[in-house]
């Protein structure tokens, strides 16, 4: 039989009409003539309500009964086509609901594990591949692809070539602890950590480049801020300074927060997200502040009574907490900018006149997510790099063809990495980055 189905999403366009929707039923109620079932087809949710006299009236008194009572018994997750006549609906959010005229079962759904009750953590992630299904997690998976379109609009907008990097690489991009290693025909091969240096190789040929894929780091972390395997969307461009290069990723990160404001309102409203904090992180400039000072104001504030970070000194490390403070302290997206080269990578230039310290950004969201972007003005001179390369251990053989590009036509340049389980758990309002990603990949969790 030919059917044309719509989506869930699309019936606002259909008030009035008889239309036919492939769905599974995540949810039934009612009692006695009235059978009520909470439908999903990805598009959204939405209630399905069937009453019993219009099906005796349509299929006669034995059918009708059939029809109506194998609605009041389809269990959790069976999948169906259902028909019926849209309306509008003004007591739900969704806004409208369908008068069931007839229902056709395509797949049985026996015990499904997840009911409407609480599940401990444990579970519900050994059931990653049914838990995806629930309202929240289809939520913030719509929200992430949001991310992924504004992302791409955006970089086509402002004149970037995607540009793919390897996935298996012969060399460190950021550190040489945590790498996956495997075999690769006998000799050592390596799990990109970032698509970086081969970014720069296509920033020379195309100019302004990006790549988004997946990327690997073997931290041993167990946070609510650390996957072992994640997405992130690495930028290349030349001849713009540092400062520039922070009004370029300010840009991006309120293009890619107005997109999910444009492109999943429903999620955000359905995950109750504050969206006048999003807003306003569009509407006020993101705050900068350098490393020494972020460091001072730390230190300033470290007996205040709502403080709960420890000493920093400058040179040393942030801790979360440190972070924390930071970007809720100015309430803003904040970036940090100018890191002591001890703790950065290799790659960084060092600030003109003070090479204790390397132009470099970090972008810390507000709200206690943490960072979310990191990038830096490149080192351009063949010397200065190779020296760099020594002094931090690594072997200038593995980095023969990115210290090439600084012998043909080197020109400045600048480039960031943000990570899109980050930025998915900041503009979401998702507290665990393990609910960011469709099967989170951390220390103690490969499967499913
Ligand atoms: P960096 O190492 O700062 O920079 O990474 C860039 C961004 O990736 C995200 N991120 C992570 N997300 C989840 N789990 C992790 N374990 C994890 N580690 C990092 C963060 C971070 O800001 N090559 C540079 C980028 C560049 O300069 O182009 C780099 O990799 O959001």
């Amino acid at each position: 039989m030919s059917r044309k189905l719509i989506s869930i999403a699309s019936v606002k366009d259909y008030v009035g009409q008889e239309v036919t929707i492939g769905a599974w039923v995540a949810n039934k109620s009612g009692k006695g003539k009235i059978a009520f079932l909470q439908l999903r087809d990805g598009s959204a949710f939405f209630q399905g309500v069937a009453f019993k006299p219009n099906f005796i009236e349509k299929f006669g008194e034995e059918d009708g009964l059939e029809k109506f009572d194998l609605i009041k018994h389809l269990s959790q997750e069976t999948s169906v086509y259902v028909t019926g006549i849209v309306k509008e609906d003004d007591r739900s959010k969704f806004g409208y609901e369908l008068d069931i005229t007839n229902i056709e079962v395509i797949g049985q759904s026996n015990d499904y594990p997840i009911t409407p009750k609480e599940h401990g953590t444990d579970f519900l992630m050994d059931n990653r591949h049914l838990w995806l299904r629930s309202r929240r997690q289809t939520a913030i998976m719509q929200i992430r692809n949001a991310i992924i379109y504004a992302s791409y609009e955006f970089f086509d907008k402002n004149g970037f070539v995607k540009f793919d990097s390897p996935i298996l690489s012969g060399n460190a991009a950021e550190n040489t602890t945590e790498l996956f290693e495997t075999d690769y025909f006998g000799n050592p091969a390596f799990l990109s950590q970032s698509g970086q240096l081969y970014l720069e190789a296509g920033m020379m040929a195309l100019g302004r480049v990006f790549d988004f894929g997946p990327v690997f780091r073997a931290e041993k972390s167990k946070t609510r801020r650390h996957l072992t395997e994640f997405w992130m969307m690495d930028a290349e461009y030349p001849f713009l300074s540092h400062e520039e290069s922070l009004d370029l990723q300010e840009a991006y990160v309120k293009a890619l927060i107005q997109g999910v404001l444009d492109r999943a309102p429903q999620a955000l409203e359905l995950l109750e997200r504050d969206t006048d904090l999003l807003k306003k992180y569009i509407a006020e400039p993101f705050k900068r502040v350098s490393y020494d000072d972020a460091i001072s104001l730390l230190q300033e504030h470290e007996a205040d009574e709502d403080t709960d970070y420890e000493h920093v000194e400058h040179g040393d490390d942030f801790g979360s907490p440190h972070e924390t403070w930071i970007s809720n302290y100015f309430g803003v997206p904040t970036f940090v900018v100018n890191y002591p080269a001890s703790f950065k990578a290799f790659y960084m230039k060092p600030v003109p006149g003070n090479p204790e310290r390397v132009l470099c950004a970090d972008l810390l969201a507000p709200e206690g997510y943490g960072e979310i972007i990191g990038g830096s003005e490149r080192e351009t001179d063949y010397d200065v790099l190779m020296e760099k390369i020594k002094a931090n251990g690594l072997d200038p053989k593995d980095y023969e063809f990115y210290l090439n590009l600084r012998q043909y036509g080197s020109v400045p340049h600048c480039g960031f990495g943000l990570g899109l389980e980050r930025m998915v758990t900041f503009v979401s309002g998702t507290k665990h980055i393990r609910e960011a990603i469709p099967f989170p990949r951390m220390l103690h969790r490969i499967k499913p």
